[in-house]
């Protein structure tokens, strides 16, 4: 009989495991609290016109952004999967516009969460991909409704971030500090499955994504490095360079995982006054963590992405600059010059 594998939630407690009678098993239980949302999006996802899920809403989000139908259902997956178990003491979403307290008489746990629940939204009714993000901080102590300078906190203060990208198949790809993990979902069994054990990230690399239809509204760090890839051999850059955009963060850093590349969203005319397009917190942080935790390098341009100090707005944006090492080096040198 086929071996089942190692499956996210015997993953989990064996990291448990390691950490020996510290552990109470509360961050354990966070994490299938979190995985269970992203099982139920995927059932979802997957079933698109047939269950109903597509399609926008009439509501809009605190950035202007119209809310599809998924979005707002994948919040409510993840906000159920978290105010129930004791885990979570506060919620951050880029589909609320202000933090999440648990209602009144919910147990509290130690950490905060904040996630992008339907991240590449746009795609949902193109049947491309999606996925969520989620980031994990400490809670402060003994505060019974956290607020948002509570989830104010640089991103080298995450202690696990995620995502759960949602394509021809499902994955879940996690780091809690020691390096990258990716859990393909097994649809007959209803289990992540560890299949991409210790994930790396090429240091060198010659494909890079980046929205092309911004160019005239790009800074002249990024519009002269994006010249340079297209000259290829006979440029600066002296290779041939390949272009990717899948329009969702998740298959743009995912690809960057498996294959390498480098994903630029930067700050352009349109989004100077906001300070970018992608949000801090659940976009830039968590994706940054899990970049580096891969031997990867996640920058603004001008400092890593984990070092922003964040300024008390739970969907504050940034600039972002990901991927292979030696190339997001070369990309923040043409920002130097
Ligand atoms: P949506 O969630 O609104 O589709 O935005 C996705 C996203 O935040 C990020 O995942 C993509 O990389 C980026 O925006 C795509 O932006 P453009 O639509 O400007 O290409």
């Amino acid at each position: 009989m086929q071996e089942m594998g190692t499956t996210l939630s015997s993953f989990i407690i064996d990291e448990q495991r390691k950490l020996g009678n510290k552990a109470s098993g509360e961050f354990t239980g966070l994490l299938n609290d979190i995985t269970i949302a992203c099982k139920g999006i995927a059932n979802l996802v997957n079933k698109g016109d047939l269950a109903g899920v597509l399609g926008v809403t009439e509501s809009e989000n605190s950035m202007g952004d119209v809310q599809k139908k998924m979005d707002l259902i994948a919040n409510d997956l993840f906000i159920d999967a978290l105010q129930n178990n004791g885990h979570c003491a506060g919620i951050a979403s880029e589909e609320l516009d202000e933090v999440l307290s648990l209602p009144e008489g919910k147990p509290r746990g130690h950490y905060l969460v904040t996630f992008d629940p339907l991240d590449g939204s746009s795609n949902m009714d193109i049947n491309m991909d999606v996925g969520a993000i989620f980031s994990i901080l400490k809670a402060p102590e003994d505060k019974e409704n956290p607020t948002a300078e509570d989830f104010s906190r640089p991103g080298t203060e995450q202690i696990a971030a995620g995502y759960c990208l949602y394509g021809p198949s499902s994955m879940m790809v996690l780091t809690t500090g020691s390096g990258v993990n990716g859990f393909t979902l097994c649809t007959s069994i209803g289990e992540f499955i560890l299949t991409h054990p210790n994930m790396k990230i090429p240091e060198e690399t010659s494909e890079y994504a980046i929205n092309a239809s911004n160019q005239r509204f790009w800074e002249e760090p990024i519009r002269q490095y994006v010249a340079d890839c297209v000259e290829g051999e006979e440029g600066p850059l002296g290779k041939r360079y390949n272009m990717r955009w899948v329009a969702a963060m998740v298959g743009e850093i995912h690809r960057i995982l498996c294959r390498g590349g480098v994903f630029l969203y930067p700050i352009d005319d349109r989004n100077r006054e906001a300070g970018g397009k992608l949000r801090l917190l659940y976009e830039g942080n968590p994706m940054a963590m899990i970049v580096e935790q891969a031997g990867g390098a996640a920058s603004t341009g001008y400092e890593r992405i984990l070092e922003v100090a964040p300024n008390g707005d739970p969907h504050q944006r940034v600039p972002v600059i990901m991927g292979s090492k030696n190339e997001v080096e070369k990309i923040v040198a043409y920002h130097n010059k």
